[in-house]
């Protein structure tokens, strides 16, 4: 390894990368001798380094399977019609322009919480992010308050989120009580669908028109759609920045209609590396405080969500499982503020490094050290005893490639969701949502909108930083 090694080095922990994954994942039919020598998995065959050292509780240094297998995995059953849900409702989503008008984005009377990002919200929406354009909200003033304002609202939310989604959203509660006389919030009464979805990293114009269009293009008389974004929102691509900021204040003016996990690259250890570290510092006049604000926000993001729909009840989280996680409701004892900060005990902290960082294998039943370097490989009775242990139908996750955008493994009991179509340019991946709606459970695939990867990197970006 050239560049990369050394950068890593520095890093205490998440070290070699991760940079194996997302894990490439081939289309149904092509070759299951997968190229390893694409970027993704350009550790594949080395394994991690010596120089590493091992975090807490994380296990490091037993030998390693190789992610072919994982990749193998994904591929047989990629496209496969033997899961449960054999008859998935699958479309193929359209093509959607920027909004021209949104109002208040979601329909009355769900009313924004505070309405000052509402100009904001309305700005980004319209996708105009060029160098020329970004004045209007590459302001550190307003970063940081949004910063601040956001920290406030996550940091109401537990660790582990409870999504029901067999009733109407809350009502947002007003930032001033209603004056004498003013009617307090009227509470939704129709129930919202939820749209999950599972990787961004910085492909604004993909997230924007294919994943929050779902809202604010939907047909005419169906109901709001609420929102849970699965993590890694930045790196790689080179809108991690108005990924952020549209996200931010769509969560603080809608606290129950976005929900955002942690993943992964919201670490200052992978997004001082992959990308982000950069783009900030470019859009924000050198200025390296911003960076560190985002992170700060990141550590206050909730680690999972439990989803509980009519006819089913699933995890959603960026990664998977950790062998010391005994059952879901654990996750909402963790202090997720002190991940990464030495302070957090070793159980715990091996337990989120697995809900960020971990793959699931079909070739395997327990759990394996994981080649990305920190989190686990983890089989398929270590998913089934898992949902069974904390009355779950499957498990809901991100983090890796799929050609299609979605892929089952585990018996159908682990799903993985990746957002991210046309991957960083280079992999004519398509990406995917999930809607959970009252009855059913749907997928949307979209291909790439443009403007969102590999082609738009900044010049200051060098290619080995994003793919070493
Ligand atoms: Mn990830």
């Amino acid at each position: 390894m050239s560049s990369h090694s050394e950068e890593v080095t520095n890093s205490p922990k998440h070290s070699e990368e991760e940079d194996n994954g997302p894990a490439y994942v081939a289309p149904p039919g092509e070759d299951s001798e997968v190229d390893t020598t694409l970027p993704f998995t350009g550790n594949n065959g080395g394994g991690p380094s010596s120089t590493h050292s091992s975090p807490a509780g994380s296990g490091r240094g037993v030998s390693l399977p190789r992610v072919d297998s994982l990749m193998n995995a994904a591929i047989l059953l990629d496209g496969s019609t033997n899961h449960a849900e054999g008859d998935d409702d699958v479309t193929v989503d359209g093509d959607h322009k920027p909004p021209s008008d949104v109002g208040n984005f979601f329909s009355a009377p769900i009313q924004p919480a505070k309405g000052k990002y509402m100009d904001l919200i309305r700005l980004l929406l319209k996708m105009n992010v060029s160098a020329a354009d970004r004045a209007g909200y590459c302001d550190k003033d307003l970063a940081t308050e949004l910063c601040e304002d956001v920290m406030d609202v996550l940091n109401e939310e537990p660790s582990l989120l409870n999504i029901d989604i067999t009733a109407p959203p809350p009502a947002a509660t007003p930032a001033t009580p209603p004056a004498a006389g003013t009617a307090a919030p009227v509470a939704p009464t129709a129930i919202s669908p939820l749209v999950v979805v599972g990787d961004i990293h910085g492909q604004f114009h993909d997230m924007v028109t294919h994943v929050l269009s779902q809202q604010y293009d939907r047909p005419t008389g169906t109901p709001d759609k609420r929102f849970l974004f699965m993590g890694d929102f930045v790196d790689r691509g080179p809108h991690g920045v108005e990924v952020l900021m549209l996200l931010f204040a769509l969560k603080v003016e809608f606290p129950h209609m976005v929900y955002m996990l942690r993943g992964n690259h919201e670490d200052s250890q992978t997004s001082r590396i992959y990308g982000f570290f950069t783009e900030v510092r470019d859009k924000f006049d050198g200025d390296e405080t911003m960076w560190c604000l985002f992170n700060t926000v990141f550590c206050s993001l909730p680690l999972a969500a439990k989803v509980i729909a009519p006819r089913r009840k699933f995890m959603c989280v960026h990664g998977g499982l950790s062998p010391l996680l005994g059952d879901l409701d654990e996750v909402g004892g963790i202090n997720r503020h002190e991940y990464g900060g030495g302070s957090l005990d070793p159980t715990s902290e091996s337990i989120v490094d697995g809900l960020l960082w971990s793959d699931p294998s079909d070739e395997m039943d327990d759990f394996e050290q994981n080649e990305r370097g920190c989190g686990y490989i983890f089989g398929v009775d270590a998913t089934k005893d898992f949902c069974r242990r904390s009355g779950l139908d499957f498990i809901c996750r991100a983090h890796q490639l799929s050609m299609e955008g979605y892929c089952y493994t585990h018996d159908d009991k682990c799903l993985t969701v990746f957002s991210a179509p046309n991957y960083c340019g280079l992999h004519d991946n398509k990406g995917a949502i999930m809607v959970v709606d009252g009855e059913s459970l749907s997928f949307k695939q979209f291909t790439s909108a443009g403007n969102g990867g590999a082609a738009q990197l900044p010049a200051t970006m060098p290619w080995s930083r994003f793919f070493s």
